[in-house]
């Protein structure tokens, strides 16, 4: 596939009127493949035929990360499973993973809006790019490695994992973009620095994303690097990375609208907030196959503004994000539920379900604490039993989220017991 980038500098009345023939097409696609929007839309008494363009969407009921959980883990595909060529996941609020799939053609057009991430960033075909998100379930890995063969650069997979190999290879195939999360390149940064090698580094380009970070945090990488640093946001129910991203101006991110429409809406009431007001991040898929999303509520809080960039791109941007409206933490690009801690402690039975999370930056890497209070008989009897403990639920917990914690035990009642809302987390990592 030749990949172009004409379609992001359509003018808004044409934009509009391919979402509206797109977003006609997804929901008949809906209705008559996947049992829960037929029945979702007929409860509000709609039918296909009620959505005749753009302007209708808000007629369409919402959809949630709980509806992806209820029908685990295939039930919102709209193809037979003989048309789904791969499938992804990620984390859920409890231990059930949220699975999403790809047709061949939704594949492909993943690709291509990684390519115009990749392009947007400046990168082009004689661009060696080192991906360095994980490479399996997690969409980072594929997705951008996708993204940069349709390109026609050329792609180093590197996963995650050996760093001091990852600068080896930096060097020796003269490497000039990296993707991965904004904290793993300020901890290859460092490594690079006390290594002594960054006269030797041909690196001039980042995309980073996965997991909330600040300006300044992107300054602090550009500077140290000398290079210029994007971000790239996604989510695997809407595809994964490419939903959005930067341009060389850095104002805000801009959204592939052709293949999602975006909606900002006010979280309590969930009405359409006004143009440059914070709220949740709505999207619908108006050409996915495999898992189409009406009215996805993201959970991520952000603006949106639809006047022109500076750069010639007429897409809208969406500002670098404020948080979310759940509890879900990104911990080194994993997404974490406190629900899931709590789930896997009370699985264990010898706790009590009184646990904290500490999350800190420790060398601009995420670290996770959590404090877990035991009965008091284990502090008593023998170091060896409150030892044994402590590995136990570090396993439990590693199995759970699919991260490293530290495991601290604490005695009953240390944890301060809250009156209303209790607090579970701790966030030191001021990332917003
Ligand atoms: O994190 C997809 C991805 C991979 C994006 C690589 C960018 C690069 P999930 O694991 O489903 O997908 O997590 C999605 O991560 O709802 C946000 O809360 C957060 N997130 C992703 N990108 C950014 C970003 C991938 N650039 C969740 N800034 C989303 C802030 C981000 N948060």
């Amino acid at each position: 596939m030749i990949w172009n980038e004409t379609k992001e500098c359509m003018s808004r009345d044409e934009m509009s009127a391919l979402q509206s023939a797109r977003l006609v097409k997804t929901v008949k696609h809906v209705y008559h493949n996947v049992e829960f929007y037929r029945k979702k839309m007929q409860a509000v008494g709609l039918e296909p035929g009620d959505i005749k363009g753009i302007e209708d969407i808000s007629k369409l009921p919402y959809t949630t990360k709980a509806d992806l959980r209820d029908n685990y883990p295939f039930g919102l595909f709209a193809v037979p499973q003989s048309e789904i060529v791969r499938v992804h996941a990620s984390s859920g609020t409890t231990g059930k993973a949220t699975v999403v799939g790809y047709t061949r053609k939704d594949i492909d057009i993943w690709a291509e809006c990684v390519s115009r991430v990749l392009y947007m960033a400046g990168i082009r075909r004689n661009d060696i790019v080192q991906v360095a998100y994980g490479y399996g379930l997690f969409t980072g890995g594929l997705g951008l490695h996708y993204g940069v063969e349709n390109l026609g650069a050329t792609v180093v997979p590197m996963s995650t994992g050996n760093t001091k190999k990852l600068i080896t290879m930096m060097i020796d195939f003269g490497v000039t973009a990296i993707a991965c999360t904004p904290s793993y390149l300020l901890h290859i940064s460092e490594t690079i620095r006390e290594m002594g090698l960054k006269d030797q580094i041909k690196l001039k380009t980042a995309v980073c994303g996965a997991e909330p970070w600040t300006e300044q945090m992107r300054l602090q990488i550009e500077e140290e690097l000398g290079i210029c640093a994007h971000d790239i946001y996604g989510l695997s129910e809407i595809m994964g990375p490419g939903v959005a991203a930067d341009c060389n101006l850095h104002k805000g991110l801009h959204v592939h609208e052709d293949h999602f429409y975006p909606e900002i809406i006010t979280p309590d009431t969930l009405e359409p907030a006004s143009e440059g007001t914070v709220g949740e991040l709505v999207f619908t898929t108006l050409t996915k196959e495999g898992l189409p999303m009406i009215r996805y509520r993201t959970k991520d809080l952000t603006s949106i503004d639809y006047s022109p960039c500076e750069c010639g791109r007429t897409t809208p941007r969406i500002s670098r994000f404020k948080g979310r409206s759940d509890d879900m933490l990104v911990i080194r690009g994993v997404n974490v539920f406190p629900s899931q801690v709590e789930a896997a402690l009370l699985d264990i039975g010898e706790t009590a379900p009184h646990y904290l999370m500490i999350v800190d930056r420790v060398n601009n890497l995420d670290t996770l604490e959590i404090q877990v209070e035991v009965e008091e008989k284990f502090f008593t009897d023998e170091i060896k039993q409150l030892e044994n403990l402590t590995k136990k639920i570090g396993h439990v917990i590693h199995q759970a989220l699919g991260i490293t914690a530290k495991i601290t035990l604490v005695e009953p009642k240390t944890i301060e017991r809250s009156m209303g809302k209790s607090k579970r987390v701790i966030d030191k990592r001021n990332l917003v």
